[in-house]
């Protein structure tokens, strides 16, 4: 039998904590209610915000120099799940995962929804993978996949992603998420405008095989592995794809993948208001696609990103449903525990955008007060809206400190014993 964690330990945990939680939200409800706010309200709509979990987030992640796995990793797709549940147990905010194919292969599809299911879990977008060679893969992709200069690696490449629609209409999934890493790295190794026809002509066959509930996310990314160009490089690509392909065909934005410096809330805003958006891959950087952990290093970026979100909610902006997802690579913590806490993360931007008075914003704009403008959007982002993101987490039966509660429970140590090391698993990207 498989170690959970007993949902009695999180309460004992609570127990123990309740008093001092008590009296912090009573003292942010009185905070929010000078402003005008019913801290109930923000508290219903934390509770019904969901981010993915990436299936591959879970295991280790590493570098191209190195992968440091750690005790207890999981072994496939099943471990996989068992740690989301434990994610979405403690913490609240993870109630879907996001596979990626082949990588959570397995034989019985209807097994792994069912045990999805059982663990309280569901699926979210599958994402296909034409950037690795596969064992027993007839054509390689070493340059390239649903834009190669040969058309027989652009039909396997697209047969993969039909595969993966296959797989996700056995799993609940409502959409694919294409990420290729073709490009050049080489000025002159490909045509720049020839390879993106091919992209469109591939995508057009992926496109017209969804089913009719189905979206396409078209995931772009400015460099790696491609370090001249890359096909998909930014949102202006992006854009003119999913237009060319039709509105089923949204472009995602992984925080991680822009050009330097670039306004990512204005990406953001542009998109809904082309009503494109797909939705998000979360994470963290400082420098390129560093695949951090949310929050860790800019969160006013991820504030300024949710205040676009909450501003197109206020605006009953058409065509506006994003996806949510993180997407980390985890080479220094255990996964599980950056996995809840970014979560976290990405609910507190989203709580702070909430409680930004936007009439007295929209006053602000209109009287050119700059400043004051600045100071009503600060004043969401400075207030510590942790209480009532704790208190959304104890409603829902979750934990008012969930890494103190994982700690404690000694899961990890746990599924050490129960997971003997294996070689050569698919998690982590190196
Ligand atoms: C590093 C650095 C070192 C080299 C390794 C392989 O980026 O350049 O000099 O030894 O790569
Ligand atoms: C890429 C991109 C994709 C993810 C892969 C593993 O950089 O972010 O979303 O599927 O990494
Ligand atoms: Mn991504
Ligand atoms: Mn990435």
């Amino acid at each position: 039998m498989s170690y959970r964690i007993p949902d009695s330990l999180i309460a004992e945990e609570n127990a123990r904590a309740l008093a001092a939680h008590e009296d912090e939200y009573g003292a942010l409800s009185r905070k929010l209610a000078r402003r005008g706010l019913d801290i109930e309200a923000i508290a219903a709509a934390v509770a019904g915000f969901g981010v993915a979990v990436p299936t591959w987030g879970v295991g280790t992640g590493g570098t191209r120099f190195a992968r440091f796995p750690g005790p207890g990793e999981p072994r496939g797709i099943f471990d996989k799940l068992e740690d989301c549940a434990v994610i979405n147990q403690l913490a609240r905010a993870t109630p879907t995962c996001s596979p990626h194919f082949p990588w959570d292969k397995v034989s019985d599809y209807k097994e792994l929804a069912e045990r999805a299911r059982a663990l309280g879990l569901a699926f979210d977008a599958v994402n296909s993978n034409t950037f690795q060679d596969q064992s027993g893969q007839p054509l390689s992709y070493k340059f390239g996949s649903l834009t190669h200069a040969d058309r027989d690696v652009r039909a396997q490449a697209v047969q993969h992603n039909l595969d993966c629609i296959e797989i996700g209409e056995k799993l609940g999934s409502k959409a694919l998420t294409v990420w290729i890493a073709d490009g050049s790295n080489f000025a002159g190794q490909s045509n720049l405008n020839q390879v993106f026809d091919w992209y469109l002509e591939s995508t057009s066959q992926i496109y017209a095989r969804l089913p009719a509930d189905w979206r396409l996310f078209l995931e772009h990314k400015l460099y790696e592995p491609a370090f001249y160009s890359t096909v998909i490089s930014d949102w202006g690509s992006s854009l003119m794809a999913a237009q060319a392909l039709g509105p089923k065909a949204r472009c995602l934005v992984d925080l991680g993948h822009h050009a330097p410096n670039v306004n990512i809330e204005q990406i953001v805003s542009r998109l809904i208001r082309a009503g494109r958006l797909a939705g998000f891959h979360f994470n963290d950087s400082k420098y390129g696609d560093d695949d951090l952990d949310a929050g860790s290093v800019e969160p006013f970026r991820l504030f300024l990103v949710f205040n676009e979100l909450v501003d197109a909610i206020h605006a009953q902006a058409a065509d506006f449903d994003p996806a949510y997802m993180l997407d980390q690579s985890h080479n220094v913590t255990d996964p599980i525990e950056s996995l809840m806490q970014s979560a976290t993360e990405v609910v507190r931007a989203y709580a702070q955008a909430l409680i930004v008075d936007r009439a007295a914003l929209a006053d602000a704009q209109r009287q050119s007060d700059a400043l004051g403008a600045h100071r009503i959007l600060k004043q969401g982002f400075l207030t510590d809206v942790s209480p009532v993101l704790a208190e959304a987490r104890r409603r829902g039966g979750g934990a008012l400190d969930p890494i103190a509660v994982y700690r404690k429970s000694g899961y990890r140590a746990r599924k050490a014993e129960e997971r003997p090391a294996v070689a050569g698993s698919s998690s982590g990207i190196v």
